[in-house]
């Protein structure tokens, strides 16, 4: 069940990549082969590995270690699994020993998934036997705190939300202490994508981060940065820039379901240096998995199935 919403959610780049690899026949000749392959490296936007992966092709092809067009699709598969780091252990994708409670920041631009990742995450906590509690550190826009109010009360799990225009460290120092007094052993902090100025929003971020350190030892202990995988490269940028302000333990991959695009997965991690821990893969809270790169690539490469 779990793969199969996987690759629902990559049908679209696998279906263009499955296009292009049906062209290729037996006979095909190695340049013919090396084309395709580039065409479908530029239509997954794997970005500036592209050409990395031709180069490699090539010399795979000269040296007879890829016999030909009829290995391609899993010579590829294999190089691609192992481009992209998942998280360490798939059984415990994220850092959450410290505390009580464990702070679980989750950040990125405006639109990328966020608030919809957080009330995903909540779940996916409650699932594993976690106690989270949410915090709606997105003072920024009224809408945001009734967006995640909406989601908190559908999963029965209390929300600490401050005034409109509420100072968003403010918030997260009250909701470390509910936190606290209630027992819960994870705290998800949903923030603003979008300020005044980007400087203003770095700035927020980053005491958000020192306050909640103050509060609990150690806090944030896992922060995850939410990327539209449909911005292709452009999510790279953000990661940068992100980066720059809090370290980012992970990238929360959203809406690959949408995106035709999903090689910005591989760009992304391999750019980065930073794992993949989950891809969003709909907009229902219970859209969302743990990333595994085997199965990711198997997803995009593999015919079989639907
Ligand atoms: N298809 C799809 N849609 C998603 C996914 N994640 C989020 N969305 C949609 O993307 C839109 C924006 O999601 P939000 O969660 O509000 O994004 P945000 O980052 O909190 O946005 P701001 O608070 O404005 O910064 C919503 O329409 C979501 O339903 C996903 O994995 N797949
Ligand atoms: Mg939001």
């Amino acid at each position: 069940m779990v793969l199969s919403r996987l690759r629902r959610g990559l049908a679209r780049t696998r279906n263009r990549i499955a296009h292009t690899l049906r062209r290729l026949g037996g006979d095909t000749s190695a340049e013919d082969t090396l084309e395709a392959l580039e065409e479908l490296l530029y239509t997954a936007d794997v970005g500036p590995l592209a050409a990395e992966l031709l180069a490699e092709a090539e010399g795979a092809l000269n040296r007879g270690r890829l016999a030909g067009p009829g290995e391609l699709r899993g010579w590829l598969q294999e190089r691609l699994a192992g481009l992209v780091a998942g998280p360490n252990d798939p059984a415990a994708p994220l850092a959450l020993d410290g505390g009580p409670p464990a702070v679980l920041l989750v950040v990125g631009v405006n639109g990328s998934g966020k608030t919809t990742s957080v009330a995903k995450l909540t779940r996916w906590l409650q699932e594993q036997g976690r106690r989270p509690l949410v915090a709606a550190a997105d003072t920024f826009r009224a809408a945001a705190v009734e967006q995640l109010t909406i989601w908190c009360e559908r999963l029965g799990v209390e929300l600490v939300r401050g005034a409109a225009g509420a100072d968003p460290a403010a918030v997260v120092h009250d909701a470390c202490a509910a936190a606290r007094a209630r027992g819960a052993d994870v705290l998800v902090v949903d923030t603003a994508g979008r300020l005044h100025t980007q400087k203003n929003l770095m700035a927020e971020l980053a005491k958000v981060a020192r306050v909640a350190g103050r509060q609990v030892p150690g806090a944030p202990h896992e922060t995850l940065l939410v990327l539209d995988a449909t911005t292709g490269q452009n999510a790279v940028r953000q990661a940068r820039m992100f980066g720059e302000i809090v370290p980012i333990d992970g990238v929360l991959l959203a809406k690959l379901d949408g995106s035709a695009k999903g090689g910005a997965v591989l760009a992304i991690g391999r750019e980065l240096g930073t794992p993949v821990k989950f891809v969003g893969l709909g907009e229902g809270v219970e859209d969302l998995e743990v990333f595994d790169p085997a199965a990711f690539a198997a997803a995009l490469l593999d015919p079989g199935g639907e």
